[in-house]
C-alpha cells in the first residue's frame, strides 16, 4: 500500500521536544513511505531551533515490526534503513525511541541506532529474522552484540524470540521501562538528556562487551547445531556476524553483516520462509464465511481423555489462560494423565521455558473429573480418545445431552468421518474436527475439519480459538485423512513402493533427512511401533477395505511385523537396534527382495535426489487433488499443514511451494511418466493439468518470477 510519507510519520512539538509518530498500518513496518517520512521528519527536527530533543514513537500502541516483508524480492524503493539510522545515530540532539507493542527486526535495529530507548512494560523486543531465512541486516548483529555480549546476541538472534521490556532493560537494550504514559515518560527522559548535554552514546562504538569474547564460543555454536541447521544458511551466517562484532571494527562489522544479509536474502530458503510467514496468516482466514458469524467467546473448555493427546490439549488450553476440565473414565487413567501433565511442566521449568509462577497459574485453571455433568458449563468440548468410531459416537451422544445447547463439540480424530460423528448428536451445526498433533502442547498445527453441517459460527470460533491457544489453524474439508494424513498416506505408500523397486529403508531415510526432514520415515515408524499399523491393516483386510492384490499395497511392513519385528521396542523393525542405536539389517533386505520378486517389480538404483523427487511429486499431485476437491482452501494451506504438523523443512516452504518452485510443468512431466510406469496411483490431478495448460500457479494466478 503506498502512503504519503508525511502521514506515515507525523511531526508534533511538545515544548522543546519534537515527537515523530510512525503511523504505517498494519504493523508500522519499515516500508518506503515510512522510511522517507522518517528522513523528512528527522531533518525537520534537526533544523527546528526550538527543538532540543527528539522522541520517535509508534502509533497504534506498537513501535516498528521490522522491514516490510512484502517488499522482499522487489527492487528497493525509498531511503535505506541505514540512511534513517544514521540520522538517529549522528543526531546533534538526543533521540529517544519510545517502544510499545513490538520492536522487531529492523524496528529494533532502528531503535538500537538511537542513543536512547524507553519502553512500556508490556513491550516486546526481538530480532526474528532467522524465521524468514534471514539475519538482522540493519546492524542488529553488531549493535546488540556490542550492548549485550555475544552469548546473549547468539541466543536472541538464533532463536528469534521476543523478550519483554524488563529483560531488555536487564540486558542493556533499553534505558528505562515505564508503566506510566509512554510518550510522557519518553519526553521527560529526552528533556533530561538534553539538559545534561552530550555526547550521546553510540552502541556501535562500544567495546566493553566484545573485547573479552571467548573465541571458542562461535565454533562450539556451529558444531553443536550443524545437524539442526543442515540445508539452511542464515543461522551459520548469524554466528559469523556475531563473531565479526567481536573481532572486527564497527565499520568492518557492519560491512560484513551487509554481505551476509545479502547472501541470505538471495538464498532459496528466504523465499520459502517468507512464503510460510504469509501462508500461516492466510490459513487462519476462511473464505466465504458469513461476516455476521462472529467467533463465540470460549471461557471454559472440556477435554475428554487424559492420554498423551488429551493431556497435551489441556495444557495448551490452560497455558493460554483458559479454564479446562479434563475428563477420564477411571480414576487411575485420570491420575496417570495428570501425572504426565505435571511431568511435562517440570521439564519446562527445568528447561527455563516456563517459570514456576506460570505453571502454577496454568495448573490453577485445570480441574479434572470422572463425571460428564461437570462439563455442563463448557463452551467447547474437545474429545481426544482413541480412534474408534463407536466410542466416539457414544461420547458425542452423551455430550449432546449434558452440555449447554450452544456448546461446540470437537473431535481430535486424525482421519474419521466428522459427519458420522456429528450425526450422533442433535446439533451437527456445532460439531467440528480439531485435529491436534502430538505432543499437542508443543506442535503448532491445529487442523480444523468442517463437517457438512458445521455452521459458520462454529468454524469461525474454532479457527479463532486455535490461534488464541498459540496454534496455527488450517481449515480442512471432511475426507479420509483430511489434508495432512491423506498426504502422509501417499508419502509412506510411495516410499514403500520405492523400496520394492530397489532402494533400502536406510537409503530412503538418508534421502529424506538430507532434504531436511527431522527424521527418516522408517526410523520414525520403528520408533512409534509397527504393530499398531499392522493391526489396523489386518482389520481392514478382514473387513475387505484393503485389497492386498492392489499395486498400492506393499506387504513388506506386514512381513516385518509377522517376523516379530515391531520396531525399536523389540530391538528390530526396519532396522536392528542396540538399545536406541539403529543400524541397517540385511535380514530386511532379504524380505524386501522376496516381496519384490513375488510382485515381479523391476529393480533399479536410486540417487537420493530421485527418491526425494519421487516422494514429493506424489505428495504434490495428491495436494492438487485435495485442492480441486475443495478439501484445502488454498495450496499454501497444504504447505502450512505439512510444515507445522509433519516436519516438512521450513526452508523448502512445503510440498506445494516445492512443486511450484520446481515448475508445475516439470511436476506434470514426472507425474505423467510415473503414471505410464505405475498406473492409476500416479494419475495426474486434473487441477495440475489445467494449471500447466493455462500457465498459472496453484491458485490460478499467472506464474510470477521466482523468489
Ligand atoms: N511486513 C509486512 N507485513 C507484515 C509484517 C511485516 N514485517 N508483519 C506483519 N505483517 C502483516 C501480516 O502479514 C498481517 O497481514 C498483518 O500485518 C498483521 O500481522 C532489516 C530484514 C508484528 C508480532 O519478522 O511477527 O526486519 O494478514 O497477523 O498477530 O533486519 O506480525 O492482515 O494482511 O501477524 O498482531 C522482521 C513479523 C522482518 C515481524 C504482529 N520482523 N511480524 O502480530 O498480527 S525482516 C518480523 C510479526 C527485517 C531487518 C530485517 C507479527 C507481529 P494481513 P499478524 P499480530
Amino acid at each position: 500500500m503506498s502512503q504519503d510519507p508525511d502521514t506515515a510519520v507525523r511531526y508534533d512539538v511538545h515544548g522543546d521536544v519534537a515527537v515523530l509518530t510512525i503511523d504505517f498500518p498494519p504493523v508500522n513496518a519499515l516500508g518506503a513511505a515510512m522510511k522517507e517520512g522518517m528522513v523528512r521528519r528527522m531533518r525537520q527536527a534537526a533544523e527546528d531551533d526550538a527543538v532540543h530533543a527528539i522522541v520517535v514513537i509508534g502509533d497504534n500502541d506498537r513501535f516498528v515490526a521490522g522491514a516490510d516483508i512484502r517488499e522482499f524480492g522487489k527492487p528497493p524503493r525509498g531511503p535505506t534503513l541505514l540512511e534513517v539510522q544514521d540520522l538517529l545515530e549522528f543526531s546533534e540532539k538526543p533521540v529517544v525511541c519510545a517502544i510499545d507493542g513490538h520492536a522487531l527486526g529492523g524496528g529494533l535495529e532502528l531503535a538500537l541506532a538511537a542513543p536512547f530507548r524507553v519502553a512500556a512494560s508490556r513491550a516486546k523486543l526481538g530480532l526474528p529474522e532467522v524465521n524468514l531465512g534471514l539475519l538482522p541486516g540493519g546492524g542488529g548483529t553488531q549493535r546488540l552484540t556490542r550492548i549485550a555480549g555475544p552469548e546473549v546476541a547468539l541466543d536472541l538472534i538464533l532463536s528469534g524470540k521476543h523478550i519483554g521490556a524488563a529483560k531488555a532493560k536487564e540486558l542493556g537494550l533499553v534505558d528505562e521501562v515505564t508503566d506510566a504514559d509512554l510518550l510522557t515518560a519518553a519526553i521527560d527522559f529526552a528533556r533530561r538528556k538534553a539538559d545534561a548535554g552530550g555526547p550521546w552514546p553510540r552502541a556501535i562504538e562500544r567495546t566493553d562487551k566484545v573485547a573479552t569474547a571467548d573465541s571458542a564460543l562461535f565454533e562450539k555454536t556451529r558444531s553443536a547445531n550443524a545437524k539442526k541447521w543442515a540445508g539452511t544458511i542464515a543461522p551459520f551466517r548469524i554466528v559469523d556476524c556475531v563473531e565479526a562484532a567481536c573481532t572486527r571494527s564497527p565499520q568492518d562489522g557492519l560491512e560484513f553483516e551487509k554481505a551476509a544479509f545479502k547472501e541470505c536474502l538471495e538464498a532459496p530458503s528466504r523465499a520459502a520462509q517468507v512464503h510460510l510467514f504469509f501462508a500461516e496468516r492466510q490459513a487462519a482466514k476462511v473464505e466465504g464465511l458469513d461476516p455476521a458469524a462472529k467467533p463465540r467467546d470460549i471461557a471454559k473448555v472440556g477435554v475428554i481423555g487424559a492420554g498423551t493427546m488429551g493431556g497435551g490439549i489441556a495444557m495448551s488450553v490452560v497455558n493460554a489462560g483458559i479454564a479446562c476440565v479434563l475428563l477420564e473414565v477411571t480414576q487411575d487413567a485420570l491420575d496417570a494423565g495428570l501425572e504426565k501433565v505435571r511431568g511435562n511442566y517440570d521439564i519446562s521449568i527445568k528447561r527455563g521455558s516456563r517459570s514456576q509462577a506460570q505453571v502454577d497459574a496454568a495448573l490453577g485453571l485445570l480441574t479434572s473429573t470422572l463425571d460428564y455433568d461437570d462439563l455442563a458449563d463448557c463452551d467447547l468440548v474437545i474429545e481426544a480418545v482413541f480412534e474408534n468410531m463407536g466410542v466416539k459416537k457414544e461420547i458425542f451422544g452423551t455430550l449432546d445431552r449434558v452440555t449447554k445447547p450452544d456448546a461446540i463439540l470437537a473431535s481430535n480424530t486424525s482421519a474419521l468421518d466428522i459427519d458420522e460423528i456429528a450425526a450422533a448428536t442433535g446439533r451437527p451445526e456445532n460439531v467440528i474436527g480439531m485435529h491436534f498433533f502430538s505432543p499437542a502442547n508443543v506442535m503448532k498445527l491445529c487442523e480444523n475439519v468442517r463437517g457438512t453441517k458445521s455452521s459458520d459460527t462454529t468454524i469461525a470460533t474454532v479457527m479463532a480459538f486455535a490461534k488464541r491457544i498459540g496454534k496455527v489453524p488450517v481449515l480442512a474439508g471432511n475426507c479420509e485423512g483430511f489434508i495432512g494424513n491423506r498426504i502422509l498416506k501417499i508419502y509412506g505408500q510411495e516410499a514403500d513402493l520405492i523400496l520394492e523397486q530397489g532402494a533400502a529403508p536406510w537409503d530412503v531415510d538418508r534421502a529424506l533427512k538430507g532434504f531436511g526432514f527431522p527424521m527418516g520415515l522408517y526410523l520414525m515408524r520403528d520408533m512409534s511401533g509397527l504393530d499398531v499399523g499392522y493391526r489396523m491393516r489386518q482389520g481392514r483386510i478382514e473387513a475387505g477395505t484393503l485389497d492386498t492384490s492392489s499395486p498400492e499395497y506393499s506387504p513388506l511392513a506386514d512381513r516385518i511385523v509377522e517376523a516379530g519385528r515391531h520396531g525399536q521396542k523389540t530391538g528390530a523393525g526396519y532396522y536392528k537396534y542396540e538399545g536406541r542405536d539403529a543400524s541397517p539389517d540385511p535380514a530386511v533386505l532379504d524380505m524386501l527382495r522376496d516381496v519384490a520378486a513375488a510382485k515381479q517389480v523391476p529393480q533399479r538404483r536410486f540417487t537420493d535426489e530421485e527418491i526425494v523427487e519421487q516422494i514429493l511429486a506424489a505428495m504434490a499431485n495428491e495436494g492438487a487433488k485435495i485442492l480441486e476437491e475443495g478439501i484445502a482452501q488454498r495450496a499454501s494451506d497444504i504447505d502450512v499443514t505439512y510444515v507445522y504438523g509433519y516436519g516438512f523443512p521450513k526452508h523448502e516452504g512445503g510440498p506445494m511451494f516445492w512443486a511450484q518452485r520446481k515448475g508445475l510443468d516439470k511436476l506434470l512431466e514426472i507425474v505423467r511418466a510415473n503414471h505410464a510406469k505405475f498406473g492409476d496411483r500416479w494419475k495426474p490431478a486434473a487441477l495440475l493439468e489445467a494449471r500447466v495448460a493455462d500457465g498459472k500457479d496453484w491458485d490460478g494466478k499467472p506464474i510470477a518470477g521466482a523468489g
